[in-house]
């Protein structure tokens, strides 16, 4: 990316103040005197958006008419974050905005606060969506995000008496929103169901129901870019039109129920992330958004053009499939080429493995979307032959490439037998010119193991593609602090927009000055979040403590429960005078994860989480050396406070399950060090900031396997660390659930009998390794010298990055001149 220093305001103070006033008067319809926060949050966020209106305009104009492939980004998620400060940073209007609510007498952080947060993504995947169109806007690069507007957002978490998570609806859009813009002037029609007749020797679709899907569109500024791209959210609408022969016989809430239940497909977001469903809602979801987007797409490449030449779409746009949610995709766009637009199968199968690639963020095998054939029959009878006919052109190529017929059969699309089910990952790699995994291990394991078959028999197109965050997210507008202190550092603000220059901060790492300004930040920081934790949460933290973290999804294989049984530990040492009280290294523990609510032992976890809180706060035994704090409702605001606070960050997924994680990065960027195994990004992680610079432990993957193999006993484990075992024998005797032996029986169960994800297995190193965290930590100057170089040499981790990556090896297409 070419290097930006920061943009200048288009305003100055004074005249932001009269945008916001004009905003207040002709919007709202409320006096300066009358306005709310939340109204002034109103008024300038529609006066930035007016802002960014000329940008946005020209840069759609450019897109059409210039000469460079646009990017069409296909997520079922996009977890923004909050909108305002961001467009703000981007449009260089930070301290204008500031200035000019301090003047018209309210608080900018509470102006700021006013805004609800969009929680359209359940974690890593929809946030990386999120992150991915930051950075294409700020290359240059013209680019839509499609996916769906849901009417209510992944589940406000709350906890209850006994410390159990509690699911309420987040009805986000019960606030005023004025950031996305319904465009009824540009709906589709998406249809469902009905059956294939044979008309003229061609196949014709006649569904029996359709719905509208109407674009709400979301500004994507650029970071100094002057470019605004399109993140167009579907909204489902009913058709007025209703069936009037229900209605004659006069069944009035009959004939309007589809019309009613139209408007349910973009509804909820479904809160399971690594699980799929199956269910016919989320089939419907996600046809719904993949058929609006590829319409879409033709309308705007080819504006008014009745019968446009659409071997020329590949140039025009190339998709990206996050995930398999968007697969479907892959036969409607053969369906549109064939039935609406008369092409033969090989010219359209041509087309359409132009347009798609597939990215793979997963490992877990039950992750693999499936669908069962008879689903799809039921709810799109036309793409289900099309499917089966792409299987069949695939079985066919196979065998012009190998003769080993199991290895065919293991290869097929829609799988025999009495229940067929169509592997969506397959239909991807076979439908798309390349696919990638989201980190360096993961895409080796994914040509190794996962899709091994296919790697084997089209070897070139798989790729890897390391995630990366938005620095201007992240570090600019979560960690003012260290931002400031970077720039006086390096000399510039460049690295915003390029952030390998952090390298340059290497060599400050031995500069004693810089090192004890870095740990001021870092401790302001932490008196930051503690402040915000009390107000928000209620509770107290000490920032003269190590503050260490763990957030992400609750999933087993992230393994939380290794780190609360290495706490527990730690507890019971503490209680019993195992460690010398004066010995032990004060810290205070943060979790942050939601389960999704079907998942019975993440949700347990949790619940013992809050437990283990509640005892270990109220126990005078360790108090000031042991603090356990669960903030409910972790999302993209509350990332953004806790993550500058952090100084040891926890990635201990059992080595081989985490495609790649995020939050790593965004830890490392922030000055925290990481404990972590050989999984996912935390690989590259550790190569960049050095072995000495991160803290290791655990089996690597090739350990797991032979333990897998072998026979994995967890029992073994338990008798043989009495630290273990003390930890497991409190939770089953009822320490953490007020003396009741039944609370967490399922886990401990699990844990003696299966351990699927090893978690007693890597116990011993994981205890272990905390002698040497709390040695390091002892010494600050060099704890903050090897966070610096953490911050210096992760640069590599800028969602820039991972574009330009994608850019040069996936989509071959580059910024608007
Ligand atoms: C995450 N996946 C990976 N899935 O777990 C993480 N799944 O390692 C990686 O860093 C991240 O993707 C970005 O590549 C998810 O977040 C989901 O959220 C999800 C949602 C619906 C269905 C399945």
């Amino acid at each position: 990316m070419t290097e930006q220093t920061a943009p200048k305001s288009p305003v100055t103070t004074e005249q932001f103040i009269e945008e916001i006033k004009e905003q207040l008067k002709y919007n709202q319809g409320v006096t300066v005197e009358q306005a709310t926060d939340a109204d002034i949050y109103v008024a300038s966020s529609l006066a930035v958006r007016r802002h960014l209106m000329d940008s946005w305009t020209t840069t759609q104009k450019d897109t059409v008419e210039g000469n460079t492939k646009a990017v069409g980004y296909l997520s079922a998620e996009f977890l923004m974050g909050k909108q305002l400060r961001n467009a703000l940073l981007n449009l260089g209007m930070l301290s204008e905005f500031d200035d000019a609510v301090k003047a018209l007498g309210h608080d900018p952080q509470l102006v700021v606060d006013a805004e609800y947060e969009p929680g359209l993504g359940n974690g890593g995947l929809g946030r990386l969506a999120a992150c991915f169109i930051d950075s294409l806007a700020s290359l240059g690069v013209p680019a839509f995000g499609y996916g769906i507007q849901y009417k209510y957002g992944i589940f406000k978490q709350e906890f209850d008496a006994e410390g159990k998570q509690v699911e309420r609806p987040d009805y986000w859009l019960a606030n005023e929103e004025p950031w996305g813009h319904i465009d009824y002037n540009r709906s589709q029609k998406v249809s469902f169901g009905g059956s294939v007749v044979e008309e003229d020797g061609k196949k014709v679709w006649k569904p029996a129901w359709s719905v509208r899907a109407v674009p709400v569109d979301y500004m994507v500024p650029g970071y100094a870019s002057g470019r605004v791209n399109t993140l167009r959210l579907w909204s489902a609408k009913s058709y007025d039109e209703f069936d009037l022969l229900t209605f004659n016989k006069s069944e009035y809430l009959d004939a309007v129920k589809p019309q009613v239940e139209a408007e349910n497909i973009s509804k909820i977001l479904y809160p399971e992330d690594s699980t799929p469903q199956g269910k016919r809602l989320r089939l419907e979801q996600q046809y719904f958004f993949v058929a609006a987007s590829l319409h879409d797409a033709i309308r705007v490449f080819y504006p008014g053009q009745d019968k446009p030449d659409l071997t020329t779409f590949p140039n025009k746009i190339t998709f990206q499939l996050n995930d398999t949610h968007p697969v479907i995709g892959i036969p409607e766009l053969m369906r549109i080429l064939i039935d609406e637009y008369g092409y033969d199968w090989n010219t359209a199968w041509d087309i359409t493995t132009k347009t798609f690639n597939y990215t793979c963020h997963t490992l877990l095998p039950e992750a693999l979307e499936v669908w069962p054939v008879d689903l799809i029959s039921e709810l799109l009878p036309r793409h289900m032959q099309i499917i089966n006919e792409i299987n069949d052109h695939f079985l066919e190529e196979l065998k012009g490439l190998t003769r080993d017929k199991e290895r065919i059969n293991r290869m097929r699309i829609v799988t025999e037998g009495d229940y067929p089910q169509v592997r969506m990952a397959y239909l991807a790699t076979a439908g798309g010119s390349h696919v990638n995994g989201v980190a360096e291990l993961h895409s080796q394991l994914l040509k190794d193991v996962t899709l091994r078959d296919f790697s084997d028999l089209f070897p070139k197109k798989f790729t890897n593609v390391t995630n990366g965050v938005t620095p201007r997210r992240f570090i600019r507008l979560a960690n003012p602090r260290l931002s400031a202190l970077i720039t006086e550092g390096l000399g510039t603000d460049k690295w915003l927009s390029d952030l390998e220059l952090l390298q340059g901060l290497a060599p400050l790492a031995n500069d004693d000055e810089f090192v004890k300004k870095f740990a001021e930040v870092k401790h302001a920081n932490k008196v930051a979040f503690a402040n915000f934790a009390k107000d928000r949460y209620g509770f107290d933290a000490n920032p003269d403590t190590m503050f260490n973290t763990m957030v992400k999804r609750l999933h087993e294989y992230k393994r939380q429960s290794l780190k609360i049984l290495a706490l527990i530990a730690r507890y019971a040492a503490i209680k019993n005078g195992t460690i010398n009280a004066d010995d032990v290294l004060p810290r205070t523990v943060f979790f942050g994860a939601k389960a999704a609510p079907g998942y019975y032992m993440a949700k347990l976890t949790i619940q013992l989480i809050n437990n283990v809180a509640r005892v270990v706060n109220n126990d005078p035994d360790v108090k000031g050396k042991l603090a356990v704090h669960f903030p409910a409702n972790y999302n993209v605001r509350l990332a953004q406070h806790l993550i500058p606070a952090t100084e040891l960050d926890e990635q201990i997924s059992q080595a081989g399950k985490e495609a790649s994680g995020t939050g790593n990065m965004k830890f490392a960027l922030n000055g925290a060090l990481t404990v972590g195994t050989l999984d996912g990004a935390n690989v590259e992680i550790r190569e960049r900031v050095g072995a000495e610079n991160f803290f290791l432990f655990g089996m690597t993957v090739d350990e797991v396997d032979a333990l897998y193999e072998e026979g994995y006993n967890p029992a073994k484990y338990y008798e043989a660390d009495p630290r273990l075992k003390m930890a497991i024998d409190m939770i089953s005797n009822g320490t953490f659930s007020d003396g009741d032996r039944n609370t967490y029986a399922p886990l401990v169960a699990d844990w003696l009998t299966k351990d699927y994800f090893m978690t007693l297995a890597d116990f011993t190193s994981y205890a272990d390794i905390q002698y040497q965290i709390e040695d390091l930590y002892r010494n600050p100057m060099e704890w903050n010298r090897k966070a610096i170089l953490n911050v210096a040499n992760t640069g590599f981790f800028s969602s820039d990055r991972s574009m330009e990556d994608y850019l040069e090896r996936i989509w071959h297409t580059g910024p608007l001149a």
